[in-house]
């Protein structure tokens, strides 16, 4: 496929209700989508460098400059056949890694359509159905989350996670266990502990937690190996996994026994199957993560996960969790018994709505040849 012409747009999508994290509070979120046509065929992809360096480094004006001044210059014009020449091309990028997975999903969607399959297909997905969970921000307090946790239940969602920061933590996990016996529960604490904090995750123990979800620093790996020697509890990792080389480095050390994956956060999807397939390799499951994506990251965040390793119910839930009016059609739904379906259309499988996303652009830019 001749790529022709490539556009960029920032959006702020305002979110139903605050996000609240040990990193801060957000309120809406702003993404970069990527649209690439060749030949008569448009793509979909999504960038979640959000616009605050606090979860990664990568903010919206980094991974523009990126995908305008570096990315974007080498695809243009050129007549690709497959992602991984679109990858050979962008090599020498280091890092960046949100920029680079914009352009390589909407990339995978282009060629999905061409070709007239699902971008699950293409991935090497076999699940028709995936398990789906939420991802809660810190309440005010254990009544408002419970609250939360059952109007949740009641939509079907099969998993609860919580996110968790220093004195906002155990009474939280105690007031659910009490609550819910039976409710599959993990935390996610964002970097926001040290190995000083040991005590804590080790009562935590007795709360029968699936994961603890990043308890430390954002880029120690090694701390995490400590830490999971002293508790029974699986540590899971998601900040500090960028490559399949970090994901062996985690699991060789013993830093966790689950990983994360986030197409974003390591780069894209090509990356993410490489990670889920040594994974597989090893008997270390894995889930799909979320960054508060508009429905076309979504959509391939769907299609990654309906690949056979993704055995924990994801951070992928229904649009209306996340925002009134989502910009693709049709949204995404969760099912009564905790599943999503995962789109059966060519490429990422739902149509975008462009006044919807014409409504949330903030900013446009058009490269063509
Ligand atoms: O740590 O998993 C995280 C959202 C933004 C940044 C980091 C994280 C999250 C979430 C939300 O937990 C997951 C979702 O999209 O539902
Ligand atoms: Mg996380």
């Amino acid at each position: 496929m001749k790529i022709d012409r490539i556009e960029l747009r920032h959006i702020r999508m305002e979110l139903v209700s605050p996000f609240v994290t040990s990193m801060g509070t957000e309120y809406d979120e702003e993404h970069i989508i990527v649209r690439v046509d060749g030949e008569g065929v448009t793509g979909w992809g999504e960038s979640v460098a959000e616009g605050t360096p606090f979860y990664s480094y990568e903010t919206v004006t980094t991974a523009w400059h990126i995908l305008k001044d570096f990315l974007i210059p080498p695809v243009l014009g050129k007549n690709l056949n497959s992602v991984a020449e679109a990858i050979a091309l962008n090599e020498k990028v280091r890092g960046h890694r949100m920029a680079k997975a914009g352009l390589e999903a909407a990339l995978w969607d282009a060629l999905a359509k061409q070709q007239g399959i699902s971008l699950s297909a293409m991935l090497g997905g076999t699940q028709k159905k995936i398990d789906v969970g939420v991802s809660i921000g810190i309440q005010s307090s254990e009544k408002e989350l419970i609250k939360k946790v059952e109007s949740y239940l009641t939509e079907g969602y099969k998993r609860i996670k919580i996110k968790i920061a220093p004195g906002l933590d155990l009474q939280f996990v105690k007031a659910l266990r009490k609550e819910f016996p039976a409710l599959l529960l993990q935390v996610d604490a964002n970097s926001a502990y040290t190995l000083s904090d040991v005590d804590l995750f080790r009562k935590m123990d007795e709360y029968g937690l699936s994961l603890i979800e990043q308890p430390l620093g954002y880029d120690d790996i090694y701390a995490h190996s400590k830490l999971q020697r002293e508790i029974t509890t699986p540590l899971c990792l998601d900040e500090s996994i960028h490559s399949v080389d970090d994901t062996r480095a985690a699991i060789e050390l013993g830093s966790c026994r689950i990983i994360n994956i986030k197409p974003g956060r390591v780069g894209g999807f090509t990356e993410s199957v490489k990670i889920h397939d040594y994974c597989a390799s090893v008997n270390a499951p894995v889930w799909h993560g979320g960054m508060l994506e508009s429905g076309i990251g979504r959509a391939g965040n769907v299609a990654l996960a309906s690949l056979q390793n993704f055995v924990l119910p994801g951070d992928i839930s229904a649009s209306k969790r996340y925002y009134r009016d989502d910009i693709v059609e049709p949204e995404f739904l969760v099912n009564p018994d905790g599943t999503m379906d995962v789109p059966e259309k060519p490429g990422i499988g739902v149509e975008v709505n462009m006044k919807m996303l014409d409504k949330v652009t903030v900013r446009k830019e058009i490269f063509s040849l």
